[in-house]
């Protein structure tokens, strides 16, 4: 099988070219926009076996049985007679059922929605890599967008919205202390001032680092905030926890995002459920929400939710949170660091690895 990417300025015009360059048996593996909507990516493949005919059924019967080794002990009697055809197939599409099995086992583990695993598991078989961690991170590179939070001065306020408890705050605290050490001028404005000790709990951090914390109490309140703070390099505004199931909730937040030149990006706990995950997902980004930090990642053990978010809200990776210490920072997410969550390299759980992760990152931030 062979992929390959067409960049192109409109749709109609990547087809056009996938058509041209792979025929009309090519597949369309995935469509991304590129360059803040200016350009579209669309990734194409071509099944060298489907010229030949006598092939195609054996491939619709490898993928049933590669499917059904996952999800199934034990064979029904019909899979064994599919399964006794697919081992005498060539080795290419061994490799390639071991790959998907492994791969899916592992999406599997991660409590990944069928649809998602489908698309990385054919994606990833795609790819021509036979290391299943290789070919699942290029599966990921292809399918997801990966844009991390600026380090440098931005222009428009960042305003990180999500559900109570979902590391909001933290996550301000976290990009407000490493700015300050990157020697940037960091205004920080909290809108979460009628919960007890909400404005407390991000003073706390902001007196240490001595920035002014601004409080807004709705719309006008944070539009004049953000008149004070004009110039800074950076501006980052907590809110309250809304419910993303509530229409008033969420009319609410549309109003503060509606109160300047402000990026909402959505805060979103790793462990959620990965339906839900998907839903809250596609609800914010009805508000324009287009990237997401990853939280809690040290206390998840099912990443299914971050694809589900990702997928079906159309939402970039930016960063991830491993610990509740605001000194260890953010970790920006990568189509790599993201596989070593689902392929961990050592024996050690998953959250030594990612504690390390988070070290060595924040260690060649602070040295770098
Ligand atoms: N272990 C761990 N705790 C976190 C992480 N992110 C947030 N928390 C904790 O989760 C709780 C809720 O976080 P907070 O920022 O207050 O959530 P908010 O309601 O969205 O503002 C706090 O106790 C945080 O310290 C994380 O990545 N790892
Ligand atoms: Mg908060």
């Amino acid at each position: 099988m062979r992929l390959k990417s067409f960049y192109a300025k409109t749709m109609t015009e990547a087809m056009q070219m996938v058509r041209e360059s792979l025929g009309e048996d090519a597949i369309i593996v995935a469509t991304r926009e590129e360059n803040g909507g200016k350009a579209v990516r669309v990734t194409a493949a071509i099944d060298d076996r489907f010229h030949n005919p006598s092939k195609v059924d054996a491939v619709e019967r490898e993928h049933k049985a590669g499917h059904d080794l996952a999800f199934e002990l034990n064979h029904r009697p019909e899979m064994t007679r599919d399964r006794d055809d697919w081992l005498q197939y060539d080795d290419e599409q061994e490799a390639e059922s071991s790959l998907a099995e492994s791969i899916i086992d592992v999406l599997l583990k991660h409590g990944a929605p069928e649809d998602i695993l489908d698309q990385i598991v054919n994606c990833a078989a795609m790819s021509n890599l036979d290391e299943p961690s290789i070919a699942f991170m290029a599966a990921l590179d292809t399918l997801y967008n990966f844009t991390p939070l600026p380090t440098q001065a931005y222009k428009k306020a960042m305003m990180f919205v999500g559900a109570p408890g979902a590391g909001k705050t933290l996550t301000v605290a976290k990009l407000a202390a490493q700015g300050v050490m990157n020697g940037l001028n960091i205004a920080v404005i909290t809108t979460d001032t009628v919960r007890a000790g909400g404005v407390e709990q991000l003073k706390s951090f902001t007196k240490l680092l001595k920035i002014d914390l601004k409080t807004a109490k709705g719309p006008a309140e944070l539009t004049k905030a953000l008149a004070d703070v004009k110039g800074a390099d950076q501006i980052l505004i907590d809110t309250p926890g809304f419910n993303p199931f509530k229409t008033a909730d969420m009319r609410a937040l549309a109003s503060l995002g509606a109160s300047g030149d402000i990026e909402p990006i959505l805060t979103l706990a790793a462990a959620g459920d990965a339906d839900e995950s998907g839903e809250i997902a596609r609800i914010f980004s009805a508000l324009g929400v287009r990237r997401f930090v990853a939280t809690r990642l040290d206390i998840a053990r099912r990443l299914g939710g971050l694809l589900s978010a990702a997928q079906h809200g159309g939402l970039a990776f930016s960063e991830a949170s491993g610990t509740a210490s605001v000194a260890d920072g953010l970790m920006p997410l990568t189509a790599r660091s993201l596989t070593g969550y689902f392929f961990p390299k050592s024996e050690t759980s998953s959250t030594d690895s990612l504690r390390k992760n988070l070290h060595q990152t924040s260690r060649k931030k602070s040295t770098g």
